[in-house]
């Protein structure tokens, strides 16, 4: 359902005139409160009257991580404290985590984006939602627990964890909506299967999953694992959490994006040119509407490419293509730039191996190694030696016939790749060990 018919379905030309003038709004704010933008405009020689179009864009800085980092704690932020209501924190791996921050009129924003996300993917008011993505710092948990309730659907705030007992309620309060990380949702499916739980005879209808990269493959996969319809969602912290972009239910082909708050941009991140129209890049986003710590031009470094062709849905939000994974996430191995999510689609397309795998990545000399680790299902473990051997190499003939690399497949017994609550560690590489 189109919740937001007016900015969902807006003329391409009366949306621009919308972005320009609250892109002019934040460039003016940023410019007069965040003494880092300053510097940088200025150092440009660019001032806000600069920006008459939209294209104008191109004249403003970028933001990175880095600058974030630079400003830590709170030297991004575009109000006083006594304003902000909410403080959330990117998951980074290593370091210090990148504070987010809200004002009430940003929770308010938020909420109704996360209210028109879930409609888009299929959720209405009468929905019970169970909320498996982490409550606290992370912002899945929480941006969807009041995108939910403002849609008027009951939501269930279970948060990661805890598994068999998730497996318990999504018996006896009867979910119809179910929003995690698609490899929690693999993994539920997994703990539901040893406990004797049939998922198709559970009232689940949807699943709305992201804060991950996943294949179109393990999209088949959960769903029927599931037995629901599975929609992809995107959204970083430092943009405002999940809601950034979302598929909607009719098509599934793409994620439109909510640009009434959100304008992107594709660039080459080698030399920052903008890329080809359609062409893949990195996605960078500036913030239309944020009131706390709004970004210009911020680097995303996720990978995906636009489309601007009409949906059957009806929305005129462009889409952008499923996120092939980040650039920090791109291995090389002797110079041919690899992707998880490649690995995963010939993974997923090859019968006997279940859908959880690691690439361990390490040195051996000058050269960079890939070891492909990933489960068989039960009854290909059960057989003999030799018919688990020719399949490790079906697997590094079709990855060498893809990616032109030769990578050691080494099949590892059911169960025994972690399971993960959240996100999944897809790699594991030795080399920075
Ligand atoms: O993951 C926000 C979120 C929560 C999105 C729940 C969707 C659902 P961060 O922890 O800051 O925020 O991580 C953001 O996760 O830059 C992408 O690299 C990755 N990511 C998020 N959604 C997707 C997706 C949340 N649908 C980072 N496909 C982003 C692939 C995704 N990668």
């Amino acid at each position: 359902m189109i919740r937001d018919v007016e900015h969902e379905t807006m003329p391409r030309e009366d949306l621009e005139t919308l972005q320009l003038k609250r892109l002019q709004a934040v460039v003016e704010r940023v410019y007069h409160l965040v003494p880092f933008y300053r510097r940088k405009m200025d150092e440009l020689g660019v001032k806000p009257e600069h920006v008459r179009t939209l294209g104008d864009i191109r004249h403003l800085p970028y933001t990175t991580k880095q600058d974030l980092r630079d400003n830590y704690p709170f030297g991004m932020f575009a109000v006083p404290m006594d304003q902000i209501v909410r403080i959330h924190a990117s998951s980074g791996t290593t370091g210090k985590p990148t504070p987010v921050a809200y004002t009430q009129r940003d929770l308010e924003t938020w909420s109704e984006l996360m209210a028109r996300t879930l409609a888009a993917a299929g959720a209405h008011r009468g929905d019970i939602v169970h909320n498996a993505y982490g409550y606290g710092l992370f912002t899945g948990g929480l941006g969807f627990h009041y995108g939910a309730e403002r849609l008027g659907a009951a939501v269930i705030p279970v948060s990661g964890g805890q598994t068999r007992r998730q497996i318990m309620l999504l018996q006896d309060f009867g979910p119809s909506v179910i929003v995690c990380t698609p490899s929690f949702g693999l993994y539920l499916a997994e703990v539901g299967r040893e406990m004797g739980v049939e998922f198709s005879k559970l009232k689940l209808r949807v699943g709305i999953f992201g804060a991950e990269p996943w294949t179109e493959e393990m999209r088949s996969e959960i769903e029927r694992q599931l037995g629901l319809e599975a929609v992809d969602i995107y959204g970083l912290s430092e943009i405002i959490g999940p809601g950034v972009s979302v598929e909607c239910i009719e098509a599934k082909a793409g994620l439109h994006m909510a640009e009434d708050h959100f304008l992107p941009e594709i660039i080459n991140p080698a030399d920052l040119s903008p890329v080809a129209h359609g062409e893949m890049g990195e996605l960078v986003i500036t913030t239309l509407t944020k009131e706390a710590v709004p970004l210009l031009r911020y680097r995303t470094r996720d990978v995906t490419s636009l489309n601007y062709a009409p949906c059957k849905c009806g929305r005129t939000l462009l889409r952008m293509n499923r996120l092939r994974g980040r650039s920090d996430d791109m291995l090389i191995i002797r110079g041919v730039n690899v992707f998880p999510s490649q690995i995963e689609s010939v993974l997923m397309q090859t019968p006997g191996v279940a859908p959880h795998y690691q690439l361990i990545v390490d040195r051996e000399g000058q050269l960079d190694t890939l070891e492909v680790q990933v489960e068989v299902d039960e009854a290909t473990f059960s057989d003999e030696v030799k018919a688990m051997q020719s399949l490790a190499q079906s697997i590094q003939r079709q990855i060498k016939d893809y990616f032109t690399v030769s990578v050691k497949v080494k099949l590892v017994e059911p169960r025994t790749i972690p399971r993960s609550e959240g996100k999944a560690k897809r790699v594991i590489d030795k080399r920075q060990l």
